[in-house]
This record gives structure tokens, sequence and C-alpha cells, in this order.
């Protein structure tokens, strides 16, 4: 390459917190200590994903986890760094693992102001084939007064300070959101061991023809369900083109195809999992955040066309839910049709039904619900 094309001024993860944490005066750089812990256990659980075949790393660990699933190795060794990173960033009061049946709590870091949940591994039976696997995670202030209780956790998803994933896949991807804030994609350089501000402003686009299930489930579902992912398959109108399926069975992976390309990821409650199989606090809140904030602010104006009043787009957005303009962007609901970020965890690992992506994708399934 032309030396002029060589970016020099390159936008790394660690760069843009800094930038994000001098754009609030009133903040005191924990927060962006603790991204850096995150950071840290992304980028080792990366490594490890990609040597696993080479270092006996494949299989299960012989173990099962709170909920009876088999754990593979890398489950628990994904989950042994992530909270390790956490304690070690003495920024995390209480953090809530899919892998842990309590929450583990951090007494000794009187001032952690944090908590956090995660599912390490993601879609881990997808790992010894080589498969895209990722890890979710969700942060929460704690209450005023709080030292870090579970309570700190169990609430909804409008309540997030920040959420994300990183995708282990070719490359690894993380996407990261904060609250009132866009959506933010990086890309891991190996070379550099850093991640790169590669998708600035993640959009999801309006519409698109691709829906995302396991439709191993549909003797399960119900009518609604079944219908409205009929009507993709065969079009009412006479030549009407039919959507394409894709479903990876990792909820990370089908999620970022589905925030890049559009259309519709959804894992409904069913006949025979009437609360739904994904977790709420640790896979579909912080995917719900992803997908509400990867908006454009009014459907009219062009995706590609950056803000042009430059007005944060926090308040924006409230002036469009306020006076009822449709948003361009994502949307996630639970199976009732409720806001999937309205939506109160019972208990740490509650589940939920979801449905994920474009807007107008969303919009078909919530007419075939009424
Ligand atoms: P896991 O946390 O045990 O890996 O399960 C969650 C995964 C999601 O990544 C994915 O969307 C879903 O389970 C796939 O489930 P299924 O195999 O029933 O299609
Ligand atoms: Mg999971």
């Amino acid at each position: 390459p032309s030396v002029e094309k060589i970016n020099t001024d390159i936008v790394t993860l660690t760069r843009f917190l800094t930038e994000e944490q001098t754009k609030h005066k009133e903040a005191t750089g924990d927060f962006t200590l603790l991204c850096h812990a995150l950071q840290f256990s992304f980028k080792s659980i990366a490594y490890y994903i990609r040597r696993a075949t080479l270092i006996n790393l494949t299989g299960l660990a012989g173990s099962s986890n709170t909920t009876g699933d088999d754990q593979k190795k890398l489950d628990v060794i994904g989950n042994d760094l992530f909270i390790a990173a956490m304690r070690s960033s003495g920024k995390c009061a209480v953090l809530v693992s899919e892998e842990e049946e309590e929450a583990i709590y951090f007494p000794e870091h009187k001032n952690a102001r944090y908590a956090v949940a995660c599912d390490p591994i993601d879609g881990s039976s997808n790992l010894d084939a080589g498969v895209s696997v990722g890890t979710i995670f969700a942060i929460h202030k704690l209450a005023e007064g709080s030292e870090g209780k579970k309570e700190d956790l169990l609430k909804p998803g409008t309540e997030l300070i920040a959420a994300g994933f990183t995708m282990y896949g070719a490359s690894a991807q993380l996407v990261i959101t904060m609250k009132g804030g866009g959506v933010n994609g990086f890309t891991m350089d190996n070379a550099l061991g850093e991640f790169i501000l590669t998708h600035p402003d993640m959009r999801i686009p309006k519409s698109r023809s691709i829906y995302s299930v396991n439709e191993g489930n549909s003797l399960y579902w119900e009518e609604p369900v079944k219908e409205y992912f009929n009507s993709l398959k065969f079009p009412a109108e006479e030549g009407g083109k039919p959507y394409s399926a894709r479903y990876i069975g990792s909820m990370v992976a089908d999620a970022y195809r589905t925030l890049l390309y559009g259309g519709i990821f959804a894992y409904p409650a069913d006949k025979k999992s009437p609360k739904g199989k994904l977790r709420i606090l640790y896979e579909c809140a912080p995917m719900a955040m992803v997908f509400e904030n990867g908006q454009s602010f009014l459907h009219f104006i062009p995706v590609s066309l950056p803000n042009p009043y430059d007005i944060p787009a926090a308040f924006l957005l409230q002036v469009c839910i306020k006076s009822n303009v449709p948003l361009a962007g994502g949307q996630a609901l639970n199976s009732k049709m409720d806001r999937m970020m309205e939506v109160v965890p019972d208990g740490i690992h509650d589940r939920s039904g979801i449905f994920m992506g474009s807007y107008d994708e969303i919009e078909k399934v919530k007419k075939f619900h009424k």
C-alpha cells in the first residue's frame, strides 16, 4: 500500500474508552478500568479458543453447570478467566455468570461501584466444530448505598449503563454500547494485540429478508409464531420472494450478522419451554440494548448521513419516542410482545423468549401477535 493510504491515527478500544471518559466530566475512570479488564478477558478467551484443538481443550470438562448443561473444558476456562478479570479490576462488586449458580461477590473491593452479568462462552455446543461463539456482558451501576447485592442486577435493561459482546469468529469482533449512546464495533488485531474501531456508530438496516430461528422447535411453537414464520417462507403476494434462512446456533454470531445485514433473530418461548431458552440478564437484555441503540435517528434520514445538527443521540431518541416518530433501527421484544429492555427478571438466571432485529421485521412479528 502507498504511504498515504496507511492509517496512522488508529482508534483502539483503549483510546476510545479514554475519549468517552473525557466526555463525562463526572467520570472517575472506574468504568474505563472495568472495561480494560473486560477487554483483557476477551483477548484471553479468544486466545484459548484459537488454540483449543492444539492443547487438548476440546470436549467436556466432566461437570455440569447450574442448569444441568454439560460444561465444556472451555466453558470452565472462559468462566475462570472472566471471574479473575472482574475480581482483579477492583471495580466490580458483584458478578453473575451463566456458569455459576450463585452471584459472586468481591467484598474486598470496598469502592467498587459496578455489577456485571456475563455469559463467558455463549454457543459452546459449537466449540469443537470451530464455529463462532462469543462472550456477552451487561453492566449495571450499584444502587446508592449498596455494597453489591444480586438485586443490583435484577433490574430492567433500561437501567444498564453498558452492554455488548465479543464474537470469536474469523477474527474477534467486539461490540459495545453505552447508555444513551450509539453502538461501536471493534476488530481484534492479533499483531497489535488491540481491538481497533472498525465499525463506528453501527446502525441496523431497517429491513432485510433474512430469518434466524431454530426451526427444529416449530412443532412446539404457538400459533402466531408459526404463522409469522410461514408468512416469510410462503409470501401471500403473487411472485413474492421468500426469506433466506440463516441459523448458526450461537446467539452472538446470529446477532452480529443480524446487526450488520438486518433481518430477524428469534428464540421464542414455546409449549416445551414456556419461559423460553435464553437468559434475560446476560443474553436477552444486553442484546436488546445493542439492537435498540443501533438505530438512526429518524427513518427519513438515510442511515449513512451523519447527524446534521450534532444533537446528542440520546436526546434525539427521546424526542422521536415521545412524538411517535418511527425509528429506523432495531427492536427487541419478548414472547409477550413487551419491550425486552423493560422486562424485570425474577431471578439471576431467569429466561425469556426473544424476537430481535430490524425495525420492520419486528413490526411484522407484532402484527401476527395481535
Ligand atoms: P449456551 O449459553 O448454553 O451456549 O446456550 C445459548 C445458545 C445460544 O447461543 C443460541 O442462540 C441457542 O443457545 C441455540 O439453542 P438451540 O441449540 O436450541 O438452537
Ligand atoms: Mg448462553
